[in-house]
C-alpha cells in the first residue's frame, strides 16, 4: 500500500500542474516531435542544457511529455540518450518519432564519432516513452552519403512519414532538403536520396497529412520563420504556400510540428519564453489553428495562454516502461 502511494505521488508531481506556454517549464526544451497514440498526444523534445555562458547547443538526450486535453502534461523522462547510439560524440538534436506494426521508431541526428559530421540514427520501442535502443547499431545516414552541400550539419532534422499505401518517407536536410523512401522494416533507405529545391529552406521539414493534402512545413531564412508548401502527394509536386508563424526575437531557431488531435489542429514549435531563455535555451510551446475552407494555413501568432482544454475521451493510460 505504501508503495502504491508513492508510485501514486510520483505520477502526480510529474503532471504539469499549470496549462499555457510554454508546454515545459521546469527545464530547457527544443525541437518538437509529436505522436498521436490511443486517444493520447505524446511529445518528445530536445533537452537544451547550455548555461548562459556555454555559448553554443549542449544536447545529451530527448525528453517525452504526454497529454489527454493539451493542457496538462505528464513528464515521462528520457525515453532516448545521445550516449544510446555508441557510434555518436555529441549533438542530440532534433528527432522525429513514428510507429509502425505495434513498434515506436525515433530518427535522431547527432555528430558521428568517426565518420565527419552529423549523422542520423533510429531507435526503436514497444512503447511510446521508451526506452528506445540503437536499432542498427550504425547511422541510417552519414554525411559521406549526400553531396549537395558542403556544411558537415545538412544531415539533421529528419521528419518520418508514413502514407496511406504504408510507404515511409524520410525527410531531413540543412540548407538543401533531401528525402528517401524507407524500407517496410523502417531502418534502411530503400532507393536513392532525392533533393527538393524549396524556397529559402533552412531546416527542420515537417511533413503531414490533412483533409487528402500533404503538408511540408520548415524553416525559412534565418532567423528562421515558418513556412509551408502543400501538394498532392507525399514527394509533391510542391506548392509554397507562405509563411504562417513569425520568426523569435532571443532565438534564431523556431522548429515546428504539426498535428490533429481529438478534432482540433496544432502547431508545435519553440520560444525562449522561459525565464533565462535563450539562443540554445528554448522552450517548447503549442497553439492550436484552424485550417481555411481551400486548407491552407493561417498565419499562427504564440500566445502565452496556449489552446484551450481539448480533452480526449479516448485516451488511454500511458504506455510507461
Ligand atoms: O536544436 C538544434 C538545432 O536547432 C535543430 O536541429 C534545428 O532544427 C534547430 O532548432
Amino acid at each position: 500500500m505504501f508503495k502504491q502511494l508513492l508510485i501514486a505521488s510520483a505520477v502526480l508531481a510529474a503532471v504539469s500542474a499549470h496549462a499555457g506556454n510554454p508546454v515545459v517549464k521546469d527545464r530547457f526544451t527544443a525541437d518538437p516531435a509529436v505522436l498521436v497514440d490511443n486517444g493520447r498526444v505524446y511529445l518528445y523534445t530536445g533537452h537544451d542544457e547550455a548555461t548562459e555562458t556555454t555559448g553554443t547547443y549542449l544536447m545529451n538526450d530527448w525528453r517525452v511529455y504526454s497529454s489527454c486535453d493539451m493542457q496538462h502534461w505528464t513528464d515521462h523522462g528520457s525515453p532516448l540518450k545521445l550516449s544510446d547510439f555508441k557510434w555518436a560524440k555529441k549533438d542530440a538534436f532534433a528527432a522525429d518519432v513514428t510507429k509502425r506494426n505495434g513498434k515506436y521508431y525515433i530518427y535522431a541526428p547527432v555528430n558521428h564519432a568517426t565518420v565527419p559530421g552529423f549523422a542520423i540514427g533510429v531507435a526503436v520501442s514497444d512503447k511510446p516513452t521508451g526506452p528506445f535502443v540503437d536499432a542498427r547499431g550504425s547511422a541510417l545516414v552519414t554525411n559521406d552519403m549526400t553531396k549537395e552541400s558542403p556544411i558537415s550539419w545538412d544531415d539533421i532534422d529528419p521528419a518520418v512519414f508514413i502514407d496511406d499505401n504504408g510507404q515511409a518517407y524520410l525527410y531531413w536536410g540543412n540548407t538543401v532538403l533531401k528525402y528517401a523512401k524507407l524500407k517496410p522494416n523502417m531502418i534502411e533507405l530503400d532507393g536513392p536520396i532525392h533533393t527538393q529545391g524549396m524556397d529559402n529552406f533552412v531546416e527542420a521539414p515537417y511533413l503531414h497529412k490533412h483533409g487528402g493534402t500533404y503538408y511540408l512545413s520548415y524553416s525559412r531564412n534565418f532567423p528562421e520563420e515558418t513556412a509551408y508548401m502543400t501538394g498532392p502527394s507525399a514527394t509533391g509536386p510542391w506548392t509554397y504556400r507562405g509563411v504562417i508563424m513569425n520568426k523569435n526575437t532571443h532565438t534564431k531557431t523556431i522548429h515546428q510540428a504539426i498535428v490533429d488531435f481529438n478534432g482540433k489542429s496544432y502547431i508545435f514549435y519553440h520560444n525562449t519564453a522561459v525565464p533565462g531563455g535563450g539562443e540554445d535555451r528554448r522552450s517548447v510551446a503549442v497553439e492550436e489553428f484552424q485550417y481555411a475552407a481551400d486548407g491552407t494555413i493561417p498565419f499562427i501568432a504564440q500566445t502565452v495562454d496556449g489552446p484551450a482544454p481539448n480533452p480526449s475521451k479516448g485516451c488511454a493510460a500511458v504506455q510507461t516502461r
